[in-house]
């Protein structure tokens, strides 16, 4: 999915996403509660007309977005309090009302309301946020009652495999319509990661989509899909677009690097994206000079980029060659893939 947290994937129009093969794309409960407001988003017809997508759209409950942007004030059993980061406004977001923040936005997938904490962090904090997050889980079921949005719960649990399964388990026995695997991707090393999500899928239903949040990098969503994972979200693209980093087979290139300056090649040779009509030498210039084309350009490559990785993967998996597949692409990308 890509990430068009205030209701636009930044810089492309919503047919430039569709063009990418993205089916679904992300928005969030926190930063559209904020601005324009829940009730704003409604009154101009809900997230879908107000965007223009009208293929399904999935949000975020606001739980990372509070935690990991430093607003939060404090967090006890009832809400998560923090400060908005536009007026100081103080906001309770209750699972209840991050429900009713969704339910407004008319979003297709909902996500619970989750207590996410910084790695590492001792055992007891874990436990206590995990503890928490399943509690919020079942409030945000209970709150949860449209027939046209699914809701989808959170694993948390740090890198403990213990904390983990018993999580995945619980949460499992409480029927949901999707799984998600959070409080990765938070700093800890990739193979932990990896790791994490390996003994994690396994207690997770197979017949449901299981979603990694916030991850990740090309070879992050091919090793997590070797451990299960269906669903992804990530700013990578677009964000290292609007760098000026363009992800390719042969791995990341930084456009504003000199050596590009006098290249008459596209960025890559086969991708039908609206950068590759052009060179790696003119690209340059646009971000050399301050170009708006050029975030513009660089974020459409690497959204294509991406959709046309999971679509080749998918293609593999169905052939029976994923293993081979993914070796190969790893071994495109080197030894310090991005
Ligand atoms: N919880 C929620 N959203 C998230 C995360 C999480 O743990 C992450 C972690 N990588 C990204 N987005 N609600
Ligand atoms: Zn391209």
């Amino acid at each position: 999915m890509p990430v068009g947290t205030l209701g636009t994937v930044k810089g492309l129009t919503i047919d430039q996403v569709a063009a990418t093969g993205a089916d679904m794309i992300l928005g969030n409960t926190y930063h559209l509660r904020l601005r324009p407001g829940h009730e704003t988003v409604a009154a101009l017809g809900g997230l879908h007309k107000m965007c223009g997508w009208d293929g399904p759209i999935l949000t975020d409950s606001g739980g990372f977005q509070v935690f990991s942007l430093g607003a939060i004030n404090k967090v006890n059993e009832h809400a998560a309090t923090f400060r908005s980061h536009i007026d100081g406004a103080k906001i309770e977001l209750t699972p209840e009302h991050s429900i009713e923040i969704q339910q407004a936005l008319g979003s297709d997938v909902a996500m619970v309301l989750d207590h996410v904490i910084a790695l590492p962090a001792p055992m007891t904090q874990v436990e206590d946020a995990l503890a928490r997050s399943i509690r919020w889980a079942a409030r945000c079921r209970n709150a949860a009652d449209r027939e046209d949005q699914a809701l989808f719960a959170i694993v948390q649990g740090g890198l403990d495999r213990t904390l983990r399964q018993q999580c995945a388990s619980e949460l499992a026995a409480m029927s949901f319509e999707g799984y998600a695997v959070g409080g990765l991707s938070v700093g800890e090393p990739p193979e932990d990661m990896y790791t994490t999500t390996g003994f994690t899928t396994p207690h997770l239903p197979a017949d449901k989509p299981r979603y990694l949040m916030g991850v990740g990098t090309p070879r992050d969503l091919l090793e997590n899909i070797a451990r299960g994972i269906d669903l992804f979200d990530c700013v990578m693209p677009t964000r290292n677009g609007r760098n000026a980093l363009a992800f390719t087979d042969e791995g990341p290139l930084k456009l504003r690097n000199a050596v590009h300056k006098l290249d008459t090649r596209p960025l890559m040779e086969d991708c039908p994206c609206l950068a590759c009509r052009h060179s790696r030498g003119y690209l340059r210039h646009l971000f050399v000079a301050g170009e708006m084309l050029g975030p513009i350009l660089l974020s459409h490559h690497n959204l294509m980029y991406y959709g046309r990785l999971m679509q080749a993967t998918r293609d593999a998996i169905e052939a029976g060659e994923f293993e081979a597949f993914k070796n190969a692409k790893l071994a495109g990308w080197g030894h310090e893939p991005f």
